[in-house]
């Protein structure tokens, strides 16, 4: 058990949690750039995923690009591991005021965080590009190929592609929730996918905690760093 991590989040009022694809792993969701990451895809497609979830390439090769989609980012059978029930405690405990993720995979929203700030979007939520109909994530799982709607749209996930702009709304809640907090924790994250990484940025509050396994760029600005699983780092809160 790491004390330090302990002390922080027992001194902490207001916290603000960032998160990327490292959060997921221990709930079998690979993430995009650890040596079993999904960086494998270049191998099989030719291309890394920035390329293959880019905007052009949906426009371009919609075939391939739902090919990947389906076979790589959709894990209907995954469950919430303890990094995210432990920060849906924190938040029920009323020391945690959002959860922002760069994930679309749903998992903290399963663990029961409510306020989930969801900066890529959400595999579970897809329409229209013509007709704007919802549709859940089954039809894009069923459909063979493409998914389309009964207008002859094509189902679009709404999930932000690599070259499409984040929901400002979202990022302003983002940032005034980053604002607020005393402490800011971020975990399982590169810190390589701007604007998302840039956040950090708004923080002045007391406490900056980087909860990953490998180094990120923004070690050297952090009054604690935790190079451990985070579901395993954060499994203390689940004790209390
Ligand atoms: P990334 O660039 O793949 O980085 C993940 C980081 O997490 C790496 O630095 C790892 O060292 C670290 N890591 C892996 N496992 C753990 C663990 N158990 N505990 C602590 N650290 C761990 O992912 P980012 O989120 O930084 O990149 C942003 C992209 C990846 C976003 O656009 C996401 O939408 C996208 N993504 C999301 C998912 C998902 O929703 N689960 C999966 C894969 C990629």
């Amino acid at each position: 058990m790491n004390a330090a991590l302990q002390n922080v989040i027992a001194s902490s009022r207001k916290i603000a949690f960032l998160g990327g694809a490292g959060l997921s792993t221990e709930s079998g969701i690979p993430d995009f750039r650890s040596s079993d990451g999904i960086y494998k895809a270049r191998k099989a497609y030719g291309v890394p995923p920035e390329v293959l979830l880019s905007h052009d390439f949906f426009e371009e090769y919609p075939e391939i690009f739902f090919d990947y989609y389906r076979k790589n980012l959709l894990y209907p059978d995954a469950k919430p591991n303890n990094a995210h029930k432990a920060l849906a405690k924190l938040e029920q405990d009323g020391k945690l005021n959002a959860v922002i993720t760069q994930n679309i995979d749903n998992l903290h929203q399963l663990a029961g965080s409510r306020h989930v700030l969801e900066l890529h979007g959400s595999v579970c939520r897809n329409h229209c590009i013509k007709c704007r109909r919802f549709y859940p994530v089954e039809t894009i799982m069923q459909a063979k190929g493409v998914p389309y709607c009964e207008c002859g749209g094509i189902i679009k996930p709404d999930v932000v592609l690599y070259g499409e702009g984040l929901d400002q709304r979202v990022l302003m809640d983002s940032i005034r929730a980053i604002r607020e907090a005393d402490t800011m924790i971020v975990g399982g994250t590169s810190l390589a996918v701007y604007p998302a990484a840039g956040l950090i940025d708004y923080f002045t509050g007391k406490n900056l905690v980087l909860i990953n396994l490998s180094e990120t760029p923004r070690d050297s600005d952090a009054t604690l760093c935790v190079h451990e699983k985070i579901g395993e780092a954060l499994s203390f809160v689940l004790e209390d």
